[in-house]
């Protein structure tokens, strides 16, 4: 089972080499990332974008095997990005610059577009000092306000990458701010179907429980004081949240308050879609790299 970054780094070295289409490369930690990730010789990048910013960047850090696809506003950035993997010439797509909305809604072009007929959805991987596995936190980036079918497709895309990282059986938790069912909070009451669902094996292979506070999967001692019996405490792979806002804030805390390293991968469509904020650093950046080439 891969427990951090550094083996998941390890692991894509191992892993077949990609042919990644980067959706507007003009960013210094993009670039940056990309030297990096092809210096380990894992991917060739394919930059989308305006030839004039690119360029110097790609001299500045000595980026080696590439390839320039000119274009020059945010749709025909996404459009071209998406066509080189319709054309077989790519087999993975990285989020550069571009906004997350336009490249999505390029991805789920009913004629143009990536689609496979599944839901697409995303998955963070974060390692976290003080949690003793990697966390699959999801999904924070894509879908705003899942319905309950919904998250039963999350949690499937979250497991399909729970087990590329060696995990055969994930243990998954609905987190809400309390662990009773209350109709004023739905995610209460999804999670509770969720856990249904699970002992009557609808879910696969999967362990899920919820609702779930937080505190309790994060403190065994938590659990007690709350009187939560839960095998969840310190033992989760998964963490479903219940909605866009809530994962962000959960990721984007870790990150800034304690920490956490953080990786992130669009799951579901033809290709795997490395995404993350804009604002992610070039190592964070590499470790979506990485991430995308292990579960391809
Ligand atoms: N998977 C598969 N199909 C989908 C999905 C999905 N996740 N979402 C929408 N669709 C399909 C719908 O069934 C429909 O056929 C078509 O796509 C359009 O659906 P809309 O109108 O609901 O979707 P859009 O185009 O308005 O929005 C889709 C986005 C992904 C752009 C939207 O959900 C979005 O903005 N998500 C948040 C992205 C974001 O800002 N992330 C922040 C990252 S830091």
């Amino acid at each position: 089972m891969v427990k951090s970054f550094a083996e998941i780094l390890e692991a894509a070295k191992g892993s077949e080499f990609h042919n990644m289409a980067v959706a507007d490369a003009s960013g210094d930690a993009v670039i940056g990332a990309l030297a990096e990730a092809t210096e380990m010789g894992i991917i060739k990048p394919y930059l989308v974008g305006n030839i004039e910013k690119i360029q110097p960047l790609v001299e500045k850090y000595e980026l080696k095997e590439f390839e320039i696809i000119e274009a020059n506003d945010p749709i025909s950035i996404a459009a071209k990005t998406i066509a080189l993997v319709r054309e077989g010439k790519c087999d993975m797509i990285m989020k550069g610059k571009l906004s997350t909305p336009i490249l999505m809604k390029a991805v789920l072009d009913k004629e143009t577009g990536l689609r496979k007929g599944k839901l697409l959805s995303h998955v963070a991987i974060l390692e976290v000092e003080k949690y003793p596995k990697l966390i699959l936190l999801t999904d924070a980036g894509m879908n705003i306000k899942p319905e309950i079918n919904d998250k039963v497709q999350i949690l499937a895309n979250a497991m399909f990458v729970a087990n590329k990282l060696g995990i055969d059986r994930p243990k998954a938790v609905g987190l809400a701010a309390i662990e009773t069912v209350n109709s004023n909070m739905p995610e209460t009451m999804d999670a509770a179907i969720l856990t249904k669902m699970s002992h009557r094996k609808q879910l696969g292979n999967i362990d899920f429980d919820g609702p779930l506070a937080i505190d309790v999967v994060l403190s065994k001692e938590a659990a007690k004081t709350k009187g939560i019996k839960t095998e969840m405490s310190m033992e989760a792979d998964i963490f479903l949240v219940p909605d866009i806002a809530s994962g962000n804030i959960l990721a984007k805390g870790l990150i800034y308050l304690a920490g956490a390293k953080i990786g992130g991968v669009v799951m579901g469509a033809k290709a795997p879609i490395v995404l993350l904020s804009r604002s992610d650093t070039r190592d964070t950046k590499l470790n979506s790299i990485a991430i995308g080439c292990v579960i391809s």
